[in-house]
């Protein structure tokens, strides 16, 4: 069965659910987007991730044409239209349809669609065994130019930064920032421990801010675990006993080998498997239910005393 679409304020079936070639969107990337997770039937974190959607949109200037309560409720409807209790969520807004220009200023008015569907994974074994990555000579942007924190329409950064691992015969890449020190993944941001102490580039390192980021950073507080938001090199990372990305797609996933290092034991240890558990566990609990009426005694049980 095909896919029920929100767009501009409609549900349409997928083959209706189409953008025009004039859409600004597609012309010169001007939009910006979340890419967010339905778990057990809560949207996991989704206040979080529509905060940053309205703020990557006031910061190039795109106001959206709906409060961020009608987009819950549009997400939501969404996700019930298409009967879904765990799914990958895209929202899109677009600066919508202009002329052949790139001045925003003709185009009319944003486009709004949202997508929810089953997620693509990477595969099991590769939490179990972990992934190697390289670092890759095309940098995050500077944060004077578009950005890493906005997450915008244009990814051919982190794009082009995927072709040069793919061509070194790696599924992912680190990336540094213009400074070299060490960014984050194409569509994940970086983690590292040593000597038991958890680390994380900034914010203002060139990064997108992760809300999976930020709930490991919480999660490892609460285990006790030291956390410092640091600037590091690729010597720091060579040099860790533990390297992991974390994003909305991939949760948390290990990183046994960069740039040909084998880190520290060349496996994933159990503090590792330790947090992707604890993480697995909070996107059980929080965050709007989608079917509230399938939550009686659960918390957030609308009935619930
Ligand atoms: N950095 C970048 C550059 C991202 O695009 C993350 C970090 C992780 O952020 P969250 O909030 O998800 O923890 C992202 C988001 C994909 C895909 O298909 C991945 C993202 C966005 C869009 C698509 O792999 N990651």
């Amino acid at each position: 069965m095909g896919l029920t679409i929100y767009l501009n304020g409609k549900f349409v079936p997928e083959e209706e659910a189409v953008i025009s070639v004039f859409d600004h969107g597609l012309l010169y990337g001007d939009g910006v987007f979340e890419g967010i997770r339905a778990y057990h039937n809560r949207v996991f974190r989704l206040g979080e991730h529509l905060q940053r959607l309205y703020q990557s949109a006031k910061s190039i200037m795109l106001t959206i044409p709906l409060s961020p309560e009608k987009m819950q409720e549009v997400i939501l409807e969404t996700l019930r239209r298409n009967n879904l209790r765990d799914a990958y969520i895209r929202l899109v807004i677009t600066r919508g349809i202009g002329d052949l220009g790139l001045d925003p200023s003709k185009c009319s008015e944003p486009a709004v669609f949202c997508i929810t569907s089953s997620i693509q994974l990477y595969p099991e074994e590769l939490y179990a065994k972990g992934l190697e990555v390289i670092t890759v000579p095309t940098p995050r942007n500077y944060n004077e130019a578009v950005n890493p924190r906005i997450k915008s329409l244009n990814y051919l950064n982190n794009i082009l930064a995927k072709i040069e691992a793919n061509l070194a015969g790696t599924m992912e890449a680190i990336m540094l920032n213009p400074q070299g020190y060490v960014a984050e993944a194409t569509g994940d941001n970086i983690f590292m421990i040593k000597g038991g102490v958890l680390l994380t580039p900034p914010s203002y390192a060139n990064i997108l801010e992760g809300i999976t980021r930020n709930a490991v950073i919480e999660l490892a507080g609460r285990r006790g675990l030291e956390v410092k938001e640091e600037l590091f090199t690729r010597h720091d990372l060579y040099n860790a006993d533990q390297v992991f990305l974390t994003g909305t797609a991939a949760e948390l996933i290990p990183v046994i080998k960069i740039d040909g290092r084998v880190i520290g034991s060349g496996k994933p240890e159990p503090l590792f498997h330790e947090l992707l558990s604890d993480f697995r566990e909070l996107t059980r609990t929080g965050g709007p239910l989608i079917f509230p009426e399938e939550a009686r005694g659960e918390e957030g049980d609308p009935d619930a005393q």
